[in-house]
This record gives C-alpha cells, sequence and structure tokens, in this order.
C-alpha cells in the first residue's frame, strides 16, 4: 500500500512545484528574505553562494541580482571582482534624459559623472554620479556609450543613493536598432550594483540605455557607474 501511495506523493509535489515555477516566469518576483553571515573565508573571484544573493524578477531569461545583503566582506570582494572584471568595460560617454541644474559636460552630477570606474565610496549624494533634474518626477534615462562592441551577457548598474529605480535596461546593436534586455522591478538597497543577466546577445553592441522612475524611491535618485559586460564572439 505504501508503494502506490509514495509515487502518487511525489507526483503531486512535482506538479504544485511545476506550476509555480510557471508562475513565477511570468510574475516578478522579489526576494526579501534575510540572509544568514558568512561563516567561511570567500576567494576572491568565486561567484557567492546562491543564498548570499537576492535575486529576482524574470522575464525573456533575463535575471536581475543585487549585492544588497552580501555580509560586508563578501560585499567588498564583489566590489573588487566586478571593478577588475576582464570581460567587463565602463562607459565613456554618457547623455541623460535631464540632469541636476541642467549641468553639462563633466559638471557634478552630469550624465558623465555616471562614465569610468565607480567612485562614490559612500551610499548617500555624491556629485560624482549621475542626478537627474527633478527628485520625484517619474521616467528618466542615461544612454552611455562603451568603448568597444561586444556580444553582451550582463549590464551592471551601480547606484549610489535612493537606489532601487531602475526600471529598464535596453541595447543597441551596431544598426542602431533597440533591444530591450530587462524590465522589471529592481531590488537594489544602499549602494550596490544591479546586475542584471542575459543570454548572450545574438549581435554586438557597444551602448546602453538604462531607464529609471525616480518616483519609485522619494528624494533624489543617483547613479555611479554602469558597467558592460561581453564577450568578443
Ligand atoms: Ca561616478
Amino acid at each position: 500500500m505504501i508503494c502506490c501511495v509514495l509515487p502518487l506523493v511525489c507526483l503531486s509535489a512535482c506538479k504544485k512545484s511545476g506550476s509555480t515555477q510557471d508562475t513565477s516566469a511570468t510574475k516578478p518576483t522579489v526576494s526579501t528574505s534575510a540572509v544568514p553571515i558568512a561563516t567561511t573565508p570567500v576567494a576572491p573571484g568565486v561567484v557567492p553562494a546562491p543564498a548570499a544573493t537576492a535575486s529576482a524578477v524574470v522575464q525573456g531569461g533575463a535575471t536581475a541580482e543585487t549585492t544588497a545583503v552580501l555580509a560586508a566582506a563578501a560585499w567588498a570582494l564583489k566590489q573588487d571582482e566586478i571593478k577588475n572584471d576582464p570581460n567587463g568595460q565602463w562607459a565613456i560617454q554618457a547623455t541623460a534624459s535631464s540632469t541636476y541644474e541642467d549641468v553639462q559636460g563633466r559638471a557634478g552630477y552630469s550624465a558623465n559623472q555616471a562614465t569610468g570606474v565607480p567612485d562614490v565610496e559612500s551610499y548617500g549624494d555624491n556629485e560624482a554620479s549621475w542626478t537627474s533634474k527633478m527628485p520625484d518626477g517619474g521616467i528618466e534615462w542615461l544612454d552611455l556609450k562603451f568603448a568597444k562592441p561586444v556580444f553582451a551577457t550582463e549590464v551592471r548598474v551601480r547606484e549610489s543613493s535612493g537606489s532601487g529605480v531602475v526600471v529598464k535596461i535596453e541595447v543597441y546593436d551596431e544598426q542602431g536598432a533597440v533591444h530591450t534586455l530587462w524590465q522589471g522591478a529592481d531590488p537594489t538597497t544602499e549602494l550596490n550594483y544591479l546586475m542584471v543577466k542575459f543570454p548572450k546577445t545574438a549581435f554586438k553592441t557597444s551602448r546602453v540605455k538604462v531607464t529609471v522612475a525616480t518616483n519609485i524611491v522619494p528624494d533624489w535618485n543617483e547613479i555611479d557607474a554602469v558597467q558592460l559586460v561581453g564577450i568578443d564572439q
């Protein structure tokens, strides 16, 4: 009798599990569960255990995660790993929908403050980041160019104040057509990267557009740097 019941239980459980996955694939969810502090050293270059990252929003095979819940040491190692990622490049030029006090060029808070390596060291207002003209006006965007066209696999957005406002990541192919790689809810808090991973693009890109909704998080929302990750072939 037990032999007959067990398979039924398993079948039932498997079906439930399957339907849950189907739902999560189409309905974005944000994980907010607390993560225990790591008790074992993490070597540089080692990808943190899945439990140490918050992942959220699945759409069309793209995933997003944030460094927000990493323990401090793991956080610092991850920052260093990203900063020196051999497949990563930092933006070299940027324009934006608007800038704080309409600043231009490379002035503080200009779009170009989101180019180059990260240079904001603590969470909060800092003119070494891009900031829009209005704090809570709604949709704004940052359009960034990179030196080398690559088949892209990931875009990392370093948010440095009022984090959690990115709503869309797009890239342009070499013919100038725009491709949406991710759209959803941004789980980023504090000074952290929103890391949007996706299947390798079928085209090369050297231009990324980051769209934010500044009304999501009250007060100013600032982006320190944006990294495009990809390979030559
Ligand atoms: Ca910056």
